[in-house]
């Protein structure tokens, strides 16, 4: 209990420091809109085993990445996601629908985000990641050199 709750405290204060240099996020924030609902598309894709699978859905405004997934997976949809904590990053997304990245043969679930036409990588992991209305958050199976 009091490890956990340790660890989910360890998280946050990375996220704080991930997020600060964000610009808006200095001014005060008096929850108003945090009830709406956004929507966004989680697409699932592996090159090597030609798979593209997208996954819509509405959750309310200024949820994490984890807590996407984590509603994806609960909601009785087709999706299953496994993570390990890093004690100096935070949450590491291990594996998706039963594949997960492998050290030995150099693999791992790229994050990225759509809008529009631009397709960008994040810069932080899905702990720390908050994806905005109309995002497209695509989990990209590749390998590293
Ligand atoms: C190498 C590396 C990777 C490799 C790790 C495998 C390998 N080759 O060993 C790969 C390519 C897999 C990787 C992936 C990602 N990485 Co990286 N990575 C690094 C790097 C350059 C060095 C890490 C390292 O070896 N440290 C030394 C060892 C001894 O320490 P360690 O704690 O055991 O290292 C482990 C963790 O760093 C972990 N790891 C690596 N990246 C990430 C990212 C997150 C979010 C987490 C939780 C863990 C993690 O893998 C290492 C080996 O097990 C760091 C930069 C840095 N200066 O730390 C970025 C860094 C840690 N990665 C980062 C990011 C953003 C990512 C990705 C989210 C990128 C993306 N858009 O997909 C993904 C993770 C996606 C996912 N599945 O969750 C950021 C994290 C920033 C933050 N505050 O969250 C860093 C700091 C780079 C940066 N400045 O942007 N990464
Ligand atoms: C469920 O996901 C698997 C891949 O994990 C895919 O092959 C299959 O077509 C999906 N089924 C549906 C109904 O979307
Ligand atoms: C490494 O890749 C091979 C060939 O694609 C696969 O059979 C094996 O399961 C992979 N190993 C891990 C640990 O993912
Ligand atoms: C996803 O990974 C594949 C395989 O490594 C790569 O060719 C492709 O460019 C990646 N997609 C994006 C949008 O980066």
């Amino acid at each position: 209990m009091q490890a956990a709750r340790m660890v989910l405290t360890a998280i946050s204060l990375l996220c704080f420091a991930a997020l600060l240099p964000s610009p808006g996020l200095g001014k005060q924030d008096d929850h108003s809109g945090d009830l709406k609902q956004m929507y966004i598309k989680v697409t699932v894709t592996n090159k090597f085993a030609n798979m593209d699978i997208s996954y819509p859905t509405s959750l309310s405004k200024g949820t994490p990445m984890f807590g996407v997934l984590n509603h994806l997976q609960d909601s009785n949809k087709n999706f299953s996601f496994t993570y390990s904590i890093n004690k100096g990053h935070g949450i590491y997304l291990e594996s998706v629908n039963g594949l997960a990245g492998s050290m030995a043969n150099h693999t791992y679930w790229e994050l990225l985000s759509k809008k529009g036409d631009d397709i960008s990588r994040l810069n932080v992991g899905i702990g720390c990641y908050q994806p905005g209305k109309d995002e497209n958050i695509i989990m990209n199976f590749t390998t590293w050199v």
